[in-house]
């Protein structure tokens, strides 16, 4: 990253009207660099982790705002820097000025996440822990939250650890099998590895995976596809579990073209529903570009709910859909029913968008089908794709590994899951990495 050692500085609340704004600022010697900006005099001589009152003053030494300034001595801020956080009043235009004044010093804008990143490179954190910050911000409900609240208290760095440990370990006996090969037949040294050390870590980390994808859809929504033949009333089953007009409704079959997407929270976990273009022969050239946008979300969608019409025997077109879904986890919603006819079929879900008879059901069949009920409150598990991209590489690297492998092999592909799990952890860093990891954070974070 270019200019690390500049002095940095941000707003760190949100950019809208409120009660106070906070301005952070970061790098070393920032409270003489900025010694201008205050009218206090004698700011220098502040202990570091107090406040005080005191003004943010223009260059021709007009009052711009009051403030209440808190400076930290490094080693012991969050970015392990020397810092300083300026509340002040929090107007957008009062906050701008400030940080205005602020920037006519030797200080830049912070770009995206840097103060976070500077809390890395100082080690401060963890890669986890930061990526945890971000996903705490970011938290779309209680769970989510909760899984980012564990990741900065150490859950999911413990797991690297345990399994840094491991691997080391079966290093420091690959060493020992180098320097006193008479020991053991190798044939039988590896056998042994791979029976006692390897494949119980396959099996464990296969476990942290699965677990780790369903932590990765608990965070980001479940997605959900409304899907079904024209008219059958998709978009008022989209408006009814959302309780908003968010799709048009009309009789006219085709109406919906694109996907429409909108998340509710069901039961602490959030949804995310997509709404379709209904399925049918078409030689509309826009209804045919839906359709296929339909197609590619069937495979997206963790569970669809296809929507058919009560109020007519099973079509063709039904059927077809029916064929389309058959590998994945579905729910047939037997829909109109104030005017159709209820099935009897356990599979079927009756419902009236229009008198919400049969809603509650839908919605228990949805969290049923989800196993919303498995979800543990242990959340100890990874849950972004790049730490889920790293375990499958672990996982793959772990299984390429067999007994025909010479010992240089077998080193070589240990030493490559090692670092795995030293990316995974943070530990071994790569600039581009972590820029991008960063970049994804909110200035001011
Ligand atoms: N009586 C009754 N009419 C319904 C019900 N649900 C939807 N409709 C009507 O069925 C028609 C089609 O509804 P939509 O929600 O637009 O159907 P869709 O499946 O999204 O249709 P496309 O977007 O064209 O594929 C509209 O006239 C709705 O008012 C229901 O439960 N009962
Ligand atoms: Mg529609």
């Amino acid at each position: 990253m270019n200019n690390y050692d500049n002095v940095i500085a941000a707003i760190s609340t949100s950019y809208a009207t409120a009660a106070i704004s906070v301005i952070r600022v970061s790098g070393n010697n920032c409270l003489n660099i900025l010694s201008n900006i205050f009218s206090n005099k004698n700011i220098n001589k502040i202990l570091p982790r107090t406040t005080v009152f005191t003004h943010i003053i223009s260059k021709d030494n007009f009052i711009i705002d009051d403030c209440i300034l808190v400076s930290y001595k490094a080693p012991l801020s969050f970015t392990g820097e020397d810092m300083l956080e300026i509340n002040i009043h929090g107007g957008i235009l009062v906050t701008q000025k400030v940080l205005l004044r602020i920037l006519e010093e030797d200080v830049r804008l912070a770009s995206p996440g840097e103060f976070t990143l500077r809390a890395y490179l100082n080690n401060k954190l963890s890669l986890i822990e930061a990526e945890s910050i971000n996903d705490i911000i970011n938290a779309k409900n209680e769970i989510a939250l909760k899984i980012a609240t564990n990741g900065l208290h150490k859950g999911t760095l413990n797991i690297t650890s345990t399994l840094k440990n491991q691997i080391l370990d079966i290093l420091s006996k690959i060493e020992v099998q180098i320097d006193y090969p008479e020991y053991e037949e190798f044939k039988d040294f590896s056998k042994n590895i791979i029976n006692n050390e390897i494949k119980p870590l396959i099996e464990y980390v296969s476990t942290l995976l699965i677990k780790s994808n369903k932590t990765m859809l608990i965070k980001e929504g479940f997605p959900v596809a409304i899907i079904g033949a024209p008219n059958t009333g998709k978009s008022s089953l989209l408006n009814l579990l959302l309780d908003k007009n968010k799709a048009i409704v009309t009789s006219i079959p085709g109406t919906t073209r694109d996907l429409i997407e909108d998340s509710i929270n069901l039961k602490g976990l959030t949804i995310n529903f997509i709404d379709t273009a209904g399925i049918r022969n078409t030689v509309d050239e826009i209804e045919k570009i839906g359709i296929t946008k339909t197609k590619e979300v069937i495979n997206k969608a963790v569970l669809l709910l296809v929507v058919i019409d009560s109020c007519v025997s099973i079509t063709k077109e039904d059927k077809e859909i029916l064929k389309l879904v058959k590998n994945k986890d579905f729910i047939i919603v037997n829909n109109k029913i104030d005017i159709g006819t209820k099935s009897n079929s356990n599979n079927y879900i009756n419902i009236s968008t229009v008198t919400k008879e049969g809603l509650k059901e839908l919605e228990d069949a949805i969290t049923s089908k989800l196993k919303f009920n498995e979800i543990t409150s242990d959340f100890n598990y990874f849950s972004n794709i790049r730490q889920i991209d790293l375990l499958e590489n672990i996982k793959k690297t772990l299984e390429e590994i067999n007994v025909y492998d010479n010992i240089g092999i077998l080193a070589y592909n240990i030493g490559r899951v090692l670092k795995y799990i030293l990316e995974l952890s943070g530990e071994e860093y790569n600039e581009l990495l972590t820029s991008s990891i960063f970049s994804k954070f909110c200035v001011g974070k």
